[in-house]
Parts: structure tokens; sequence; C-alpha cells
């Protein structure tokens, strides 16, 4: 008998060293429960040879589409996640794609600037991703460098700031069509980057102001965290929690999986998602 597993999508680029990107969201699908589906929008290789510096090429705009097209053709998929987009031409052709169909929940890690990419191409980047993509988020989930991009704020530097870009971010986001409910989500990522002895994300729904904190694992950031918290968030929506709790199992997930990380030749190491186990069980 064939099964139906709840289904997970993303749309993000490829990471060759498997730490963050396409790879570390497929693997953390995976390890939720979901069954992971895959768009390609760029391929980032990290050159050893140059301070590991980033190396991005883009997928051409309509071999992202013909990708959508297959995906979407194949499964009845209601929930994506949005990675690294990286040009303004593939933000053209995602947003277009997002909007040709309805979704429960989009899910938008919004990568901003790429290592090695020119600064004027990146500012492109931001402001097409600011006026396409982020209306269509359902759930955003910038860090500290990302929401004070997004929020247009000067610096972020205590959770009182975190807040208000928090704020800020959701007064950009799109109003009620199409999701669930309608409610739309800012988690905005302190992570080691805020002082003091906690990871600290502020998750807030137009309305209420959510701190979470966990006890940070070192001071040091690696590499998919940010790729693995919004994976998760995606694959619990998938699998039909709300965004709340989602958000709250993703923190987990990225804790449990840095406890975890692996040791790599890069300057950094990346997270684990197969140490993963739920609480209690
Ligand atoms: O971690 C952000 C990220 C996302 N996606 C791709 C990346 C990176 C960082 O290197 O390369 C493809």
């Amino acid at each position: 008998m064939p099964s139906t597993p709840p289904l997970a999508y993303v749309i993000a680029g490829s990471e060759a060293t498997g730490g963050a990107g396409i790879q570390a969201d497929l693997k953390t699908f995976q390890q939720l429960g979901t069954y992971g589906v895959g768009t390609l929008t760029c391929i980032v290789s990290f050159d050893p040879e140059n301070d590991w510096g980033h190396r991005f090429v883009p997928v051409e705009p309509q071999v992202i589409a013909d990708q959508f097209g297959a995906a979407t053709a194949t499964h009845d998929l209601d929930v994506v996640k949005i990675g690294m987009l990286g040009t303004p031409a593939t933000i053209d052709v995602v947003a277009r794609s997002l909007a040709s169909r309805p979704w429960r929940h989009v899910v938008l890690d919004p990568v901003l600037i790429c290592k090695g990419q020119e600064p004027g191409a990146a500012l492109d980047t931001d402001t097409a991703l600011r006026a396409q993509v982020l209306p269509l988020a359902t759930v955003v989930t910038p860090n500290l460098f990302e929401a004070k991009t997004l929020a247009g704020m000067d610096s972020v530097e205590t959770v009182d700031d975190l807040v208000e870009a928090a704020r800020r971010i959701h007064g950009r986001l799109g109003t009620t069509e199409g999701a669930g409910d309608g409610t739309r989500y800012v988690a905005a990522k302190g992570g080691v980057e805020l002082p003091g002895p906690d990871a600290v994300d502020v998750l807030y729904d137009g309305e209420h102001v959510t701190v979470l904190r966990t006890p940070k694992v070192g001071e040091e950031r690696v590499s998919g965290a940010g790729c693995t918290f919004a994976a998760a968030i995606t694959a619990e929506l998938a699998k039909g929690t709300d965004v709340p709790t989602a958000v709250r199992t993703a923190k987990d997930v990225v804790t449990q999986g840095i406890r975890a990380r692996v040791a790599a030749h890069t300057p950094f190491d990346t997270v684990w998602q197969g140490a993963y186990a739920p609480q209690g069980a």
C-alpha cells in the first residue's frame, strides 16, 4: 500500500559542504518525519583556497520554474520554506510561482547577503525580496542582521530592539489572504549575537510578543542553524502543528543539533539534525 506522509517543500540553494542550504533543509524534513521535496535556486561552493568565501552560481529562472512545475504537479504541496534566492531574477520567478497557487504556509528565511556577492547586487536583491516575497510569507525568520536590515533600523543590540524590529517587519507582511487563519508571524533570532547567557528568539504575531530563551551552547555561530530552524518550522507546520508550537519545536531541534554539532575543516562547525529526538520521547 502506498503511504501518505506529510509533505514539506523547500525552494532554496545548495551549499556544497552539506552544512547549510537545501541539504540542511531536507535532512531536517526527514528527521521530523516529513517527505521532503526541493527546488534549487542556486549553487554555493565555499572556496577552501580563499578563506571559505562563497562562490555563487544562480540557476536559470526557467529551470527554477520547471522544477516548481514538476514538484507541484507531482504532489499536493501547501507548506513551503523559502531559503536563499540570491538574485532579483530568481526572486521574480519564485514570487510569481508562489503567487500562482494557494499555500497554507510560506516560511521565509530571508537570507540576504552571501559573502562574495557584489554589494550593489546584494542591495537589489534585498529590495526585491522585501517587495516581492516578504508580503507572501506567513512566517519570516530573520537573524539579527536580517532583522535590522528588513526593519530599516540602525542597530539591533538588545532583546527590546529585536522586538521592535519584529514589529516593524510584521508591518511589511501581507494581510489575511491565503494563510490558515490569516495570522502572520515574525520569528526573529538573536542566537549567539545578543549579549547574555541565553540564545533569545522573539515571536511576534501582530499582537503578542513571546520571548523564547535557551542557554547558549558556546559563543560561536554554527553553520546551518538558521536553515534548520526555518526548515523545522516548515516540517512541523506540514504535520499540522500551529506556528507557536512549531517555533518552539524548531528551537529545540536547533539546540540539540548544535549540542551534537559536526566538526569540520571549515572554521565553523555545522548542525547535526540527526541528533534530534522529541523531548520526553
Ligand atoms: O545559512 C545561509 C545559507 C543558505 N543557503 C545557502 C547558503 C547559506 C550560507 O552559506 O550557502 C545556499
